[in-house]
């Protein structure tokens, strides 16, 4: 990013990479449009801002027409993966995203203070990663569409009280996911036959870490071995909200990679984010799916190469990679 950028470009900025809707984005890329300074040196950046601004444009006007009803439940997927929170009423589920984020949730010590879905943005290092706050279920009751919010994630990260009844939570919140085919275990792949979304990875996050009884946590470790992984949590020590972002963007099972234009340096400020194991090819076709016909070849810096190496367009990524994409 070019360095003589202003305080309010820069604000307009972090607000385009907080914002979980599409009218946010607009609004905010249209102001770093106003703001920026126009000179040589932000030409790149400039075409950069109006080709993602004219994409979100045409995404929105596509919605306006396709909306023939709203689905509360249908939480539009930003940033590099989606993490939709369960648990009993109570439990530290808004307590979680009004942490970590800056989305506008109620904490309330009273049950059901939560009645629709609510995104917001976790950043980890230079990474967004959407955290959804939902509604509780209880062993009676869970709202109709809710299936469809955790269906449509990347990840389902299970919130359980260590200071009430974990043996109770753990029952209640396993019998959701499985009686919906939702946790991923060996009967239930991630997709199914038709490619349909199946099998969600689950992590434990096992919050009031501070109120909790000796041995709470090992009780909730030892009786879901399907989850992926256990983290405790409390506000009032802080314990664990510095790893939430790190355990999250690991499981998530992405990478991150710049793209370098020749002879220019990377843009170190917006990764593109793959899956795992993505090769060079995969990451010219996350870019642009026609231009990547067009790859010629691609240097890297980064893990397994030398400074500059030319790779072959089936070289497999690392995070942190910079890739230079030539195009013939
Ligand atoms: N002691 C303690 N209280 C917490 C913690 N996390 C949340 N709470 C409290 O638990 C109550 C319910 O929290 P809330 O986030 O609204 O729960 P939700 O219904 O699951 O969204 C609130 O009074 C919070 O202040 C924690 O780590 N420690
Ligand atoms: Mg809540």
């Amino acid at each position: 990013m070019p360095a003589n950028l202003t305080p309010a470009y820069r604000d307009a900025d972090e607000r385009f990479r907080n914002a979980t809707t599409n009218e946010e984005k607009i609004a905010a890329l249209e102001e770093m449009l106003a703001v920026i300074p126009k000179h040589k040196g932000t030409e790149g950046l400039q075409a950069d801002l109006k080709r993602k601004l004219s994409r979100l444009k045409e995404a929105a006007t596509q919605q306006k027409k396709g909306a023939t009803h709203t689905d509360i439940f249908h939480v539009p997927r930003s940033g590099a993966g989606q993490v939709v929170l369960l648990g009993m009423p109570n439990t530290g589920k808004s307590t979680i995203l009004a942490t970590l984020t800056k989305a506008k949730v109620v904490v309330a010590d009273f049950p059901f203070a939560t009645q629709v879905p609510v995104p917001g943005m976790v950043k980890y290092e230079d990474v967004q990663i959407q955290l959804v706050d939902m509604p509780p279920i209880t062993a009676d009751y869970s709202a109709p569409g809710q299936v469809g919010t955790y269906r449509n994630g990347d990840i389902i990260g299970v919130v359980i009280d260590l200071s009430q009844d974990v043996e109770e939570q753990v029952l209640v919140l396993l019998d959701y996911l499985e009686s919906r085919k939702l946790l991923l275990d060996e009967k239930t792949p991630a997709v199914d036959g038709q490619s349909n979304a199946q099998g969600k990875k689950a992590v434990g996050l096992c919050t009031k870490a501070d109120l909790a009884p000796d041995g709470a946590f090992e009780l909730v470790t030892k009786s879901c071995d399907k989850m992926a992984e256990f983290l405790r949590l409390s506000t009032p020590t802080g314990e664990g909200y510095d790893k939430l972002g790190e355990m999250l963007f690991r499981q998530l099972s992405i990478l991150r990679v710049y793209a370098k234009p020749p002879g220019k340096p990377a843009d170190m400020n917006d990764p593109f984010t793959l899956p795992v194991g993505s090769t060079v090819h995969d990451m010219a076709k996350a870019i642009h799916r026609e231009l990547a016909e067009k790859l010629r070849s691609a240097r890297i810096w980064g893990t397994g190469v030398y400074d500059g190496q030319s790779v072959h367009l089936t070289h497999t990524l690392h995070d942190k990679d910079v890739v230079e994409l030539h195009f013939g």
